[in-house]
């Protein structure tokens, strides 16, 4: 094979050169645009720099619908990253595969409500190291005493609740200005959650609620926000940027509880996730709730939690509970952020569809509700 780079004033022209030199059949590598020439730099002209290849070595292909090299080469990055991304998925099934079929092997000496606990587990998709921890914990229950079954699933469900800390679900403090801020991926469920517990403290609890928009992101975030407000009289700020904090504020100065609505953003966008955290730097909360949807995929929970990790969030709110009838993410959520759940939410109702997170609330959910 032969690399060849070229440089000229624009892609045509480096593709001609190309062309003529290694052939029709030469593979465009890189291209790039440099600055060449001028004083130190100063006044250089853009070129085109085309790196390329001939005498490669290739399958037959169909032939081609005619496209331009460049065109070519930005779907061949797309189509590798795709084959890569298909090959770490693999990675990863094959690792769960076999940590299961290794704990499966290990398991088959186990007595029968173990095995079943283990299945019950397993299909409510908790993570394998979680499993191991619970299933050896009850072994050594079970060797000091004799539990019958239905005595194994009440120790199973201690255990679980065991392993979730629980705290208040907001730290409320009398005579001063508690500040709440919610972030999380977008479509989670953060603003309903929100008004959910601006009703909540509103209503229920006679506090002066504020609310804040910091999210001028989405279209239509600032009056999704205002409709709840206006709806339970209580005011509504807009952040636009860090710097409105001070003043955003002072004007709230007499709410007992301010809940800021920040944008969505995806884990692997960490200019957005950098934004947030400065304002939250401004807002200098109380608290940071992290909202997570059960319905996200397992393995996509830990990015999520890792991405958001710079925004210091200490409680989690798991979102959409009635849109999925396995809750293992829950704990797995849990025990990676070693954070606590503040609220759970299953449904759209605003405020009703919200519950103060407790251990044996989401241990009946992880064993499959009241079925047991
Ligand atoms: N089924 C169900 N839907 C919910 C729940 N919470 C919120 N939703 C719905 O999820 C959708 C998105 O909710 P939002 O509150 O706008 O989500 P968000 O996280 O603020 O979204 P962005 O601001 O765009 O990032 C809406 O249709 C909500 O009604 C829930 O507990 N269960
Ligand atoms: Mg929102």
């Amino acid at each position: 094979m032969r690399i060849k780079t070229y440089v000229a004033d624009n892609i045509q022209e480096a593709l001609y050169k190309v062309k003529s030199e290694l052939g029709r059949d030469a593979i465009i590598l890189q291209t790039r645009q440099i600055k060449k020439g001028g004083l130190l730099g100063l006044f250089s002209k853009p070129k085109v720099e085309v790196i390329a290849a001939s005498d490669v070595v290739r399958e037959p292909k169909p032939p081609l619908r005619p496209a331009s090299f460049d065109v070519l080469v930005g779907e061949k990055s797309r189509e590798l990253e795709n084959i890569r991304n298909d090959i770490n998925e693999v990675k990863d099934l094959l690792k769960n595969l076999s940590a299961r079929e290794i704990y499966v092997k290990h398991s088959e000496n186990l007595p029968q409500p173990l095995n079943e606990v283990y299945e019950e587990l397993s299909s409510a998709e908790l993570d394998q190291s979680l499993i191991e921890r619970l299933i050896d914990g009850l072994k050594s229950e079970l060797a000091e005493k004799e539990l019958d079954k239905s005595q194994v699933w009440a120790c199973l469900k201690n255990k679980i609740s065991e392993m979730i800390k629980i705290t208040e679900p907001i730290d409320f403090a009398e005579n001063q200005q508690n500040k709440v801020v919610f972030v999380g991926p977008t479509g989670v469920g953060k603003t309903t959650t929100l008004a959910k517990l601006a009703a909540l403290f509103t209503l229920n609890f006679g506090k002066k609620v504020g609310l804040v928009a910091a999210d001028t992101f989405r279209v239509g975030a600032v009056e999704q926000l205002k409709t709840y407000g206006d709806l339970l009289e209580i005011p509504v700020e807009v952040i636009f940027e860090p710097a409105d904090v001070p003043k955003v504020m002072n004007r709230l100065s007499d709410c007992e509880l301010v809940l800021v609505d920040t944008m969505g953003t995806s884990p692997r966008n960490k200019l957005q996730i950098k934004k947030i955290k400065s304002l939250i730097e401004m807002i200098k909360p109380t608290e940071v709730h992290m909202v997570i949807s059960v319905t996200t995929k397992a393995k996509d929970v830990y990015d999520i939690l890792e991405s958001y990790k710079e925004l210091n969030y200490q409680k989690l709110i798991f979102t959409k509970l009635d849109e999925t009838k396995t809750y293992g993410l829950i704990l797995n959520a849990i025990a990676f952020s070693n954070c606590s759940p503040s609220y759970l939410t299953a449904g759209q109702n605003v405020p009703d569809d919200i519950e103060v997170a407790s251990g044996s609330k989401i241990a009946d959910l992880v064993l499959g509700g009241c079925r047991r």
